[in-house]
């Protein structure tokens, strides 16, 4: 396939005007894959001229007006950012993001002309309880529901599993190939523009085990939170897709 790897850093709630100068002056983007920062929306506007993309972490679910501290799609596009991670697990549990919203969020990413990074994953007692693909369908199909075929020519997946995230316990390159693979299969059944989307393991991945998680079939990059923070690192990780 010709799927182009992309690795999308997280800064989460990280980072600082001199990390974003550190990342400007010293992060290498190797010409196969897309690079992509995603720091805190203050900082958006501090990336011009950088020679990576740089995206938001998420953005409001409505289109405009009195919704105090929130950002919009189309004020990301107004700024140059093209893309947004949607529907991260983070805001799922702070911010008690259903399903539906997300879905709305990733529409309003598509009108702007933003390229959305859908998030989905499943708490440790889904896995437990064997309902992994069935838990991640329901995820997924709550876009696809609202979202129609841009979201196949546009949207990229990260597959999180919660219990994978800032924990240190990486998804084996196993585990996440089953899921990657019943992902695309699934987007299949709706789109043979799904063999060209991108899907992003997410959680725990670091300078020492990206290789091995990348190497996977059906794995096309990865979301990185915590080794996202230190460009050495980051660049081992660009380096590895
Ligand atoms: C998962 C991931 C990035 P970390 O949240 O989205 O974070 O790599 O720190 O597990």
């Amino acid at each position: 396939t010709e799927r182009k790897y992309m690795v999308a850093g997280n800064w989460k709630m990280n980072g600082n005007r001199a990390l974003v100068d550190d990342f400007k002056k010293n992060l290498a983007v190797p010409s196969a894959v897309d690079v992509l920062i995603c720091p805190p929306a203050p900082y958006l506007s501090l990336f011009d001229g950088a020679e990576f993309l740089v995206g938001a972490q998420t953005i409001s679910e409505f289109e405009k007006g009195a919704h105090t501290g929130d950002v919009s799609a189309s004020m990301l596009a107004d700024l140059g950012v093209n893309h947004v991670i949607l529907g991260h697990s983070e805001r799922r549990q702070d911010h008690g993001e259903s399903n539906e919203q997300v879905a709305a969020k990733v529409k309003l990413a598509l009108d702007s002309g933003l390229t959305p990074i859908l998030c989905v994953g499943e708490p440790l007692s889904v896995r437990e309880a064997g309902e992994v693909n069935a838990y991640v369908q329901q995820q997924i199909d709550a876009v696809l529901d609202v979202c129609g075929d841009r979201f196949f020519d546009k949207a990229v997946i990260a597959y999180e599993p919660i219990w994978a995230i800032g924990t240190g316990k990486t998804a084996s390159p196993e585990q996440a190939q089953d899921v990657h693979a019943f992902i695309r299969a699934h987007l299949l059944k709706s789109s043979s523009a799904a063999q060209q989307m991108r899907i992003l393991y997410g959680g725990s991945v670091n300078a020492q085990n990206a290789k091995e998680l990348f190497a996977q079939a059906d794995i096309d990059g990865g979301l990185i939170g915590g080794a996202s923070l230190k460009v050495d690192d980051f660049n081992i990780i660009c380096q590895a897709a």
